[in-house]
């Protein structure tokens, strides 16, 4: 295609509906509200999880073949509280082996739900969760290894909220489905019959998979929610397994009050946020400045249709407004943005006792692919690893001692990677060898990493045997698929 064909096939495309994307809704849908598992005022018996095979429309008229938790497709919003065990039942009913993570909890090893735990068909996982860290949106998914993209796509996810008592008591809006809403983000490909596809080619393996349809909480973008006047809180996962999302809001900036592990020091105001796969942030909106808003979405930078017709007709990426807010005449949460949310500590690198480094291989090499396939990585014919090493579910590759503050530095030799790391919530002190946004700075469990160092300060406060390891790696599910993986001890 040369210049001028380009820029034909762009302009015509940029007369698809104001989604962008190859399957918009006609007209908006109401936001899907998710059912909530609450349990901040009690357990009595067991919490069940049944991991599931159905059916689901997303908006384009056909029934697609997903996997669900409690529900048909995806998982219920589950409330708890610190200080609490969590009892669970897990029963798969997939009909493959899989595991369940708890993607953010502070909670040993043998109940992280990483790929040594592995659920076979029919049978049931009851691990106890110790809950001790404070309030934090966090989230489960499979992590099943080699199969964790695919099963994670298909359904297998959900919200998991953990409460404490300032949480509770917190200045800020706080009713479930009225004026605090939850939005798992995810890109999807349907095909022409309208069904939900995965395909994975090399070239699937090199980006990660990425969709051309925005999906919020299983309903193809864009989708409507009316709101009270006065303070509204939005509480996003990204849940793509591969897609970097830019989140701004159609009219006037993002107010935003945490981040994966918790509330941020004092709220901050910001244009955009760069949300990796894996990544949590909460945001106010106050519906007094406008009669309708929207939270708009862009793809990211350079990649996709939304971000060639971005680079054609300027700026950075096309947004899109995924989530349409029609204020109502009702007054709701009325209270100010909030000033004070929590007390960090600094993040004092001189705590530090012990280093590591980590160097994330995109591979190219031929003993990277021969690697990579022996020791069981889903990779296609290349290979991924860290440190020059594909992941093998036999190897430690780190041994951490318990209680120790350590810096973890990360770098990429290709590409951008959301970095993850088990068991812990750490804060960033450089990313690509910048100072984090404003809103980066606060509880994490995920760093974006590109080719300069990006370093996380991090304390490693519960066990991890070698029969239980924690995990870390590539949040771009293709990529930890491959090998972009590793293991560790804390003992
Ligand atoms: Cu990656």
């Amino acid at each position: 295609m040369n210049r001028r064909e380009f820029l034909a096939a762009a302009s015509s495309a940029a007369m698809l509906p104001l989604s962008g994307t190859a399957w918009a809704q006609a007209s908006p849908r109401p936001l899907p509200i998710i059912p909530t598992t609450d349990v901040t005022d009690g357990i009595d018996s067991r919490i069940r999880l049944d991991l599931r095979s159905d059916t689901h429309d997303f908006g384009t008229g056909a029934r697609s073949a997903t996997f669900g938790i409690n529900n048909p497709y995806l998982g219920p919003v589950l409330r708890a509280k610190q200080g609490q065990t969590l009892p669970f039942e897990v029963t798969n009913r997939t009909g493959e082996v899989t595991t369940l993570h708890w993607h953010g909890l502070h909670i040993p090893g043998d109940v992280d739900g990483g790929p040594h735990q592995e659920i076979e068909p029919e049978q049931a996982w009851s691990p106890d969760l110790p809950i001790t860290q404070a309030a934090s949106m966090n989230w489960f998914h499979s992590h099943m290894h080699g199969k964790t993209a695919q099963q994670t796509y298909t359904g297998l996810a959900g919200v998991l909220l953990i409460e404490d008592d300032a949480s509770l008591s917190a200045d800020l809006p706080s009713k479930y489905g009225a004026d605090d809403f939850m939005l798992i983000l995810q890109d999807k490909i349907f095909n022409s019959s309208g069904q939900m596809d995965y395909v994975l080619t090399g070239e699937v393996f090199e980006e990660g998979f990425t969709g051309d349809t925005l999906v919020l909480n299983g309903a193809i973008a864009p989708v409507t929610q009316s709101v009270p006047q006065g303070l509204v809180r939005l509480r996003i996962l990204n849940a793509c397994n591969a897609r970097f999302l830019t989140l701004s809001l159609q009219t006037g900036p993002l107010t935003v009050i945490a981040s994966d592990g918790g509330f941020l020091a004092s709220a901050v105001q910001t244009d955009s946020i760069l949300m990796s796969p894996g990544e949590r942030y909460e945001v106010l909106i106050d519906t007094r400045a406008a009669d309708t808003n929207a939270l708009m979405v862009s793809f990211g930078e350079d990649e996709g249709l939304l971000g060639i017709l971005g680079s054609v007709f300027g700026g950075g990426g096309t947004s899109i407004p995924a989530l349409i807010l029609n204020r109502r005449a009702e007054v709701g949460f009325t209270g100010s943005l909030p000033d004070r949310l929590a007390i960090l500590p600094p993040a004092n690198p001189n705590s530090a006792t012990v280093t590591r480094s980590f160097q994330l291989n995109m591979g190219g090499s031929e003993e990277l692919a021969t690697l990579a396939a022996l020791w069981g990585n889903v990779c296609g014919d290349g290979g991924m690893g860290i440190n020059g090493q594909p992941m093998n579910m036999d190897r430690i590759d780190e041994r951490v001692r318990k209680g120790d503050t350590e810096i973890w530095r990360i770098a990429s030799d290709d590409q951008l990677h959301p970095f993850h790391i088990h068991g812990c919530s750490f804060r960033i002190l450089t990313q690509n060898s910048a100072e984090p946004p404003a809103y980066a700075q606060g509880w994490k469990d995920m760093v974006h990493v590109e080719n300069e160092w990006s370093e996380v300060l991090v304390r490693f406060d519960h066990p991890a045997t070698d029969n239980a390891p924690y995990m870390y790696h590539c949040h771009i599910l293709e990529h930890e698929d491959c090998g972009m993986m590793g293991q560790f001890t804390v003992g």
